[in-house]
């Protein structure tokens, strides 16, 4: 046998073949890690990922010798439908697709009009190679194939597989791990090499809780003042929630040629109002359903998938749970479809026992996702009057969603020639309109006798409008008049409105969804015991402190007089911080303690989470579960 002309020839061709289909795939993840604004480790990723690719394609050589050209295009087509996708998916959360997302395919359909309002025809460049590759597959004779099935090349072909992916993947990774002190993220590790990285840690347990930095957060967290302001004020009163979706601060703080965007809402925080000015969200994979899971329960949302989905099957103890031992009926209304986030399904767990959603509505008129505000409002006030008060009644809009498209009967604000048409034009109207549905349904809560022994509480879940888009982000800092930065786009309003009572006072302290619990807990006269959720009071405390994750870099966090902000690419020393303020850049090396609690509170949550040790957490309060950490610490050792 003529071993030397069978395995050098056809070999050198096939591995040139494999390069053009490496290569080619690798040249579209650098256009988009372009995109996403990897610099420092652009060429890094690139080796990272084309070791990778090599690796995977060399596997398919060895695992398909007779098919390996439909193979070859086959993942060529896979990967490029994850770019493609990865593209999408980034121009609206400026991350890679999640592993997390398995769960949350289902959700699709609702969101369909913002899925194609993100699409750019320029994207499905992405496929002209991939259908060249086609075309030249089918034309060119195939290489004769018997060779390569023989043992020597299937063993050769299998430990350059083996040695490529161990080395760059294993090897690599620990190096970025080493100089990011652990910080692996889309901006440092490229996308496959991301990928792989992401759906092992998916599978993975929680990530190890350092017990002593957990102990600094826990009691940071515990610091009160000693006299409980306003406790009781919200006693035996109804408890209206209002989620409004995507409200953010900055359009009750700005007019529009002379007009009020937020007419309703700015009375309202004028009289017989609480109300939180430096109030952040804090969700993650889950969006609005995390905004809801936040609230509730106190705790972060899960860094994996949305958070209903993650922790499924968990005890909880939540806001209307605590509200339910004062006699409370709990309920919650959305004009959407019941799965929407699997709420159907989270809400007993949640406390919630009457959902109103799409069974129950009347769907006479869609705006965007779901029910009009209007209607959501309206139809539910028949239910009011069924239900035993005091009452929890949890409302969550839909009509200001993204891409914010409202019909032009409710575009009612006169829209200045700059802002006409625009992202942030359309925004405003959605805002306004959703303002105008709150203030009716305020007078038709005065007309339906609810309104005097209610509070009435308004949040915003999360941003509408993204700053890390370059064109929204030139439109709101000429709006706003200063730059549009992550500390105005993650600032939500939080409103606890309390009619006839004579309070009136804007809070300033910096304070966070987390923080909802524990402060209506204090409100309605149950205050909750020190370490029983990782928020605070903010009626009650000397200091807030805002951890923020999943959307920026964990370890990001906001406080009274600055914000941290860790860079994408995983290094400390690349990060930004700046005064509240002043807006001048603070030392990094002031925010490091903040930096270390942020991610303390994040791990330990994740830990109480992911083992359901929230009744141990009842009993024994989060320190507690950090004396069992310890303990089984000193047993490993
Ligand atoms: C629909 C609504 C979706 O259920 O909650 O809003 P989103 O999560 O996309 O912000
Ligand atoms: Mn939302």
């Amino acid at each position: 046998m003529d071993w030397g002309k069978r395995l050098i020839k056809p070999d050198s061709q096939v591995i040139g073949i494999m390069m053009v289909f490496v290569v080619t795939i690798l040249a579209k993840m650098m256009v988009l890690h372009w995109v996403m604004g990897v610099r420092q480790f652009f060429v890094h990723a690139a080796l990272m990922n084309f070791a990778t690719l090599a690796a995977i394609y060399s596997l398919l050589l060895y695992l398909f010798p007779r098919r390996y050209l439909s193979v070859f295009w086959g993942f060529h087509l896979l990967l490029t439908g994850l770019i493609f996708v990865n593209t999408i998916y980034f121009s609206h959360y400026f991350t890679l697709v999640p592993a997390g997302i398995v769960f949350q395919v289902g959700q699709l359909g609702g969101v369909s009009e913002s899925i194609f309002a993100l699409l750019r025809p320029l994207y499905f460049l992405y496929f002209v190679d991939t259908i060249l590759l086609r075309i030249w597959i089918h034309k060119r004779k195939k290489p004769s194939s018997e060779i390569y099935e023989t043992k020597a090349y299937r063993n050769g072909a299998f430990a350059l597989a083996f040695i490529i992916l161990s080395i760059s993947i294993v090897g690599a990774t620990q190096l970025v791990a080493h100089s990011t002190e652990g910080n692996l993220r889309p901006a440092n590790l490229g996308m496959i090499n991301y990928h792989i990285y992401d759906f092992f840690r998916f599978s993975q347990p929680a990530p190890a809780v350092d017990p002593d930095q957990a102990e600094e957060a826990v009691m940071a967290i515990e610091e009160e003042e000693a006299d409980r302001r306003y406790e009781g004020l919200l006693e035996g009163r109804n408890i209206i929630v209002i989620l409004a979706e995507s409200l953010q601060t900055f359009p009750m703080e700005h007019r529009l040629a002379g007009q009020d965007i937020t007419p309703a809402l700015n009375e309202l925080i004028n009289k017989e109002t609480l109300y939180f000015s430096n109030f952040y969200e804090q969700v993650g994979w889950g969006n609005t359903s995390d905004s809801e899971f936040v609230v509730h329960n106190g705790f972060y949302p899960s860094t994996t998938t949305y958070s209903y989905q993650a922790y499924e099957g968990n005890d909880f103890y939540t806001l209307p749970m605590h509200l339910k031992k004062q006699g409370y009926s709990t309920m919650a209304f959305h004009g959407n479809d019941p799965d929407f986030w699997g709420r159907r399904d989270a809400y007993p767990d949640q406390g919630i026992d009457r959902f109103f959603s799409a069974e129950e509505y009347e769907m006479n008129e869609i705006i965007g996702l779901g029910l009009s505000d209007y209607e959501l409002f309206k139809q539910s006030i028949p239910w009011l009057h069924e239900t035993p008060e005091p009452f929890y009644g949890f409302y969550i809009t839909v009509s200001c969603h993204h891409p914010f498209i409202l019909p032009e009967q409710y575009q009612w604000l006169d829209m200045p020639a700059e802002y006409d048409d625009t992202y942030l034009g359309h925004y405003l109207q959605s805002v306004h309109y959703m303002d105008q549905q709150i203030g009716y349904f305020l007078d038709v809560l005065k007309e339906e006798g609810f309104y005097e022994n209610s509070a009435i509480i308004i949040y915003g879940d999360h941003q509408g409008v993204d700053m890390r888009n370059v064109e929204i982000e030139e439109l709101v800092s000429r709006f706003i008049r200063k730059p549009y930065e992550e500390d105005e786009m993650f600032r939500v309003p939080l409103i606890i409105h309390v009619p006839g009572s004579e309070i009136n006072e804007e809070i300033t302290i910096a304070g966070g969804q987390i923080d909802f619990f524990p402060t209506i807990a204090n409100l309605v006269g149950d205050p909750l015991d020190p370490g029983a959720v990782l928020g605070q009071d903010l009626l009650n405390i000397k200091g807030g402190f805002v951890a923020k994750q999943v959307h920026v870099s964990a370890g990001s966090f906001i406080d009274n007089e600055k914000i941290f902000i860790m860079s994408p690419e995983g290094l400390y020393d690349n990060s930004r911080a700046w005064y509240l303020e002043t807006g001048e850049p603070a030392p990094l090396e002031e925010a490091r303690k903040g930096y270390e609690r942020a991610l303390a509170e994040i791990t330990l949550s994740e830990y109480v989470m992911e083992n359901n040790l929230i009744g141990r957490v009842r009993e024994h309060g989060l320190g507690g579960i950090l004396d069992n950490i310890r303990f089984l610490l000193e047993l490993e050792q």
